[in-house]
């Protein structure tokens, strides 16, 4: 449904007016520079994985901006970064606002690096406003978000929030087989000069509200002419892993007829799940993205294949129901294979709080924005947030709708305009105090 905008009657103008185009645009380019490199189209995209070097590359620059306004760092048990604006009674609950620093593999210079930045820009926006609120607020970056590296995505959001144990991925490995809880060590030991806080709600009060920024990665805010996405919600996903394991023969010698054959069992796999996932509605989404075959040699028979299932959908029966037909049809359609089907990810559809979805609402129509009501289509670690505390997210268009891609591409208009927008969702969340003199 779109909002058609009255006449501008925007609270906390200074901090709307406050938020800097060209300040928000030049640190998101110059986050752009950690992991550069160009697409096949000459597409400039960002390449920075979770705990790298490249990643604590971009947390310093990042601390170094908030530290330089006054915001106080600091980090938990799974790396979570927040950088706390003080309020006039710092004993409330604060709002968290933020998103993820991590990228994909092929990613773009939009994706999460912007929900941090255009946090920080809300919050300086409204210091250097002489705005105090009552309430503290931290801008946080959460840890490993994507799950490119390390899977599943939204680990720092969901430890934070209870949904797993700090040390549940612990054992879990990237592509060179380094362990998560090996890279994590390594992080935090990097990391061992900004404050360490609890994991999770500290001192059993949970954050007042937790507000998101974010491309929208798909096409509706461009096609449909919108400045801002009023997001409601966001669909459920499961991951699997999937492993099919036979045995290696001669390419040249070994008859058909006696083969283990991994890949032809994957080949018979995927094609009985592309039949159960048909939906002619194009709702249902399915990918098959990860393949590892082994020994990977044109002339041995595969013995063993590793293929990843990403499965969403907004209905929760529909997410249970299907997803719960995976691992029987996989093994209905393999002949010579043994299976095992591993669940990573389990990500229920959920709602948005309308303290914060109307506060986003609010703040479009004040500034005069078209604002549009549509759900999330990709995860977000505001997902793991709701069942703490309210919870919301704003989005802005996606050229293409493209993102997931190095020519994910949003320009210096739409950032300003979301960072804006956030501005006076936290105002209002935060609770203006008075306006603090000077
Ligand atoms: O995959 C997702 O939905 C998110 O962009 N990581
Ligand atoms: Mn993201
Ligand atoms: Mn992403």
């Amino acid at each position: 449904m779109t909002e058609t905008p009255p006449a501008p009657k925007a609270t906390a103008p200074n901090a709307i007016a406050a938020v800097s185009e060209a300040r928000q645009w030049d640190r998101l380019m110059a986050m752009a520079k950690l992991g550069a490199f160009r697409g096949v189209d000459g597409s400039e995209g960002v390449n920075r994985a979770c705990l790298t070097p490249l990643d604590r590359e971009a947390r310093r620059l990042l601390i170094g901006w908030a530290t330089a306004i006054g915001l106080a760092p600091s980090i938990d048990a799974l790396g979570n970064l927040f950088l706390r604006h003080e309020g006039t009674e710092p004993g409330l609950a604060p709002v968290l606002a933020g998103s993820h620093m991590d990228s994909q593999p092929a990613g773009g210079r939009f994706d999460g690096i912007w929900g941090v930045l255009a946090a920080l820009e809300a919050v300086q926006a409204l210091r250097e406003a002489g705005i105090a609120t009552r309430r503290p607020i931290e801008v946080v970056a959460w840890t490993n978000e994507e799950g490119g590296r390390f899977a599943p995505g939204c680990m720092g959001s969901m430890a934070y929030a209870g949904n797993s144990p700090a040390d549940a991925w612990d054992a879990v490995v990237d592509g060179e087989g380094i362990r998560f809880g090996d890279a994590l060590r390594e992080h935090l030991a990097a990391e061992a000069d900004l404050p360490r806080r609890p994991l999770g709600v500290v001192g059993g009060q949970a954050p007042h509200a937790y507000v998101e920024c974010h491309i929208e990665q798909g096409p509706r805010l461009e096609t449909e002419g919108q400045d801002i996405g009023i997001v409601t919600g966001i669909q459920g996903s499961r991951w699997f892993l999937v492993e099919l394991l036979g045995a290696s023969a001669h390419a040249g010698t070994a008859p058909l007829s006696l083969r283990k054959d991994a890949v032809q069992d994957m080949v018979r796999a995927i094609a009985a799940l592309n039949a159960l996932m048909d939906d002619p509605t194009d709702v249902l989404r399915f990918t098959v993205a990860r393949i590892e075959v082994y020994p990977n040699s044109s002339n041995s028979v595969a013995e063993r294949v590793r293929f990843t299932i990403d499965f969403r959908h907004p209905a929760a029966k529909v997410l249970l129901d299907r997803g719960g037909r995976i691992e029987p049809t996989i093994r209905a359609a393999v002949r010579h294979c043994a299976v095992t089907v591993t669940e990573r990810f389990h990500a229920l559809p959920v709602e948005f709080d309308p303290m914060v979805t109307e506060a986003v609402a609010r703040a479009a129509t004040a500034q005069g924005l078209r604002a549009l009501r549509m759900p999330s289509g990709a995860f977000h670690d505001a997902q793991f947030m709701v069942p703490l505390c309210p919870s919301g997210m704003i989005f802005i268009p996606s050229r293409h709708g493209i993102s997931h891609n190095p020519a994910e591409y949003s320009s210096p208009e739409q950032v300003a305009k979301g960072a804006r927008v956030l501005a006076q969702v936290l105002a209002e969340l935060a609770d203006l105090a008075e306006l603090a003199e000077g």
